[in-house]
């Protein structure tokens, strides 16, 4: 289980490696207000509510490569810039 913090301006950890075909889970909850957590790539595309309350998100990686977490609700000044990154590694193959 992958925890994850989405606060003004960023996401904690910033940076979340994988492996290609993983099943992952993630719980992800706010720091302050409501933001979104959405990674196109996978479908990936939840609300994040202000409150302590975790929000679990499941995906499986199908594929390598970096692809960028946005937040996907206005949250302020830094919106814009509020990235992270999963980083799918391929699998390698025995
Ligand atoms: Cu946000």
């Amino acid at each position: 289980m992958i925890e994850v913090i989405a606060k003004r301006y960023a996401f904690e950890p910033a940076q979340i490696e994988v492996t290609q075909g993983e099943r992952i889970r993630m719980l992800v909850k706010s720091g302050d207000g409501l933001h979104g957590f959405e990674i196109k790539k996978f479908k990936v595309s939840k609300e994040i509510p202000r409150g302590s309350d975790p929000v679990a998100i499941e995906f499986t990686a199908t594929e390598a490569g970096s692809f960028p977490i946005l937040c996907s609700v206005f949250c302020g000044d830094g919106h814009d810039g509020m990235q992270g990154t999963l980083v799918v590694t391929a699998r390698s193959v025995p």
